[in-house]
């Protein structure tokens, strides 16, 4: 086993081009952690921690994740060395919750395994697809013509297909005015569980009259009987996203009926491994699954392109251009949309991108460095 050498754990705050609304609030700019580690070889992988800072999506921000890291993962790493993915996810398993945590060292671990394999993370992870299929998620906006016009720019750039965030107050007006607009939209919406359980009836009457192909998360996370009584009804996709926080969650929604789709995001569910379980599992069970974003930089976009890659995953990804998140990426190159809109999947060594240091040191806030202690 390789043993750990460093860990360069630092936090960045990166200011969106757009404030991104959704039903629990605004996000201005984003504060993440990136996690750098590196090997007594000198091989390193890099991850990128999808908390938010406010316990909003879900109740690790990043000072839970930073805590969770340095007082239980960084000891396990210093102990073990550069383990194999698979074999941290298992240890690391004996830890309560932390999925985001865990994440962002496991997927470190992945982009250091692809590296020292001399092979891509999406050729690491069984990815057979060279493009990945995409789509952009459309904050809350101001009023009903700004948003016609943002999503009339995201066409016009090539998305083809488009989520819009949707809460109680902004959700049947929204949604009828970009059908008026664009009669063949291919049109998503997300409540991010902004709606209580008595709201179905309505968001399955304004969902089907205006030809929504999918509604992602209506209900709170454990609210899996309101999602089970929508899905009985809805001629619409029901998809889960906060609720799958790990395999357990996904079989009891299964079991309930409580889902018809499924937004795989790697950091909610404690990494790429359970991430690509969780997308054989759904293609298992007939469901259509796809790889949600959180709007990462280039270093998180770069592992959520990998898993995408991977056959299960059917349906347009969130993962949008670079450009569409921040006004200068992290990495080169930078995601570009490409025809048929989609991202291409990078088949350099590892994440396949590059970190361009000027940049990136130019949005620390706080860098912290930690070294294996040597007797
Ligand atoms: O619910 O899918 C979500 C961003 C932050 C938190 C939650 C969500 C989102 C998105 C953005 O919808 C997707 C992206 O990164 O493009
Ligand atoms: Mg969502």
């Amino acid at each position: 086993m390789v043993a750990v050498r460093r860990v360069r754990l630092d936090e960045l705050e990166l200011p969106l081009v757009e404030p991104f609304e959704t039903s629990f609030g605004v996000e201005r700019r984003r504060r993440f952690l990136v996690v750098q580690i590196e090997a007594e070889d000198g091989e390193t992988g890099l991850g990128e921690c999808v908390a938010t800072q406010h316990p909003l999506y879900s109740s690790e921000s990043v000072a839970t994740a930073r805590w969770m890291i340095e007082t239980y993962l960084l000891p396990l790493l210093w102990k073990e060395g550069a383990l194999p993915p698979d074999t941290f996810r298992t240890r690391a398993r004996v830890w309560r919750g932390h999925p985001m945590a865990k994440g962002a060292i496991e997927m470190a671990l992945w982009d250091l395994w692809a590296r020292r394999h001399r092979q891509s993370l999406a050729r690491a992870l069984g990815g057979r697809r060279r493009r990945v299929e995409v789509g952009v998620s459309v904050g809350i906006q101001s009023d009903v013509p700004t948003l016609v016009r943002r999503v009339g720019e995201y066409l016009a750039e090539g998305y083809g297909r488009i989520k819009v965030k949707v809460r109680p107050g902004w959700d049947e007006r929204p949604v009828a005015a970009l059908r008026k607009e664009f009669p063949e939209l291919r049109l998503w919406v997300d409540a991010n569980q902004g709606y209580p359980a008595s709201a179905a009836g309505a968001i399955r009457r304004w969902a089907t009259r205006y030809g929504v192909e999918q509604v992602e998360q209506p209900f709170p996370e454990r609210a899996l009987a309101a999602h089970a009584r929508l899905v009985r009804r809805a001629p619409f996709l029901v998809c889960l996203d906060e609720s799958i926080t790990d395999l357990a969650a996904f079989e009891a929604a299964v079991e309930m009926q409580a889902v018809t789709s499924l937004n795989v995001k790697a950091g909610r569910v404690g990494g790429l491994g359970s991430g690509r379980e969780l997308g054989a599992r759904s293609a298992g069970a007939g469901l259509p699954a796809w790889v949600g974003g959180m709007l990462e930089t280039g270093i998180g976009r770069a592992h959520n392109v990998a898993l995408a890659s991977l056959t299960p995953f059917t349906l347009p990804a969130d993962l949008s251009a670079s450009g569409r998140y921040y006004r200068q990426d992290l990495v080169e190159p930078a995601f570009e949309l490409g025809p048929g809109s989609t991202l291409s999947v990078p088949r350099g060594q590892g994440l396949g991108v590059e970190v361009v240091e000027s940049v990136y040191r130019k949005y620390v806030h706080r860098h912290r460095e930690f070294r294996r202690k040597t007797p």
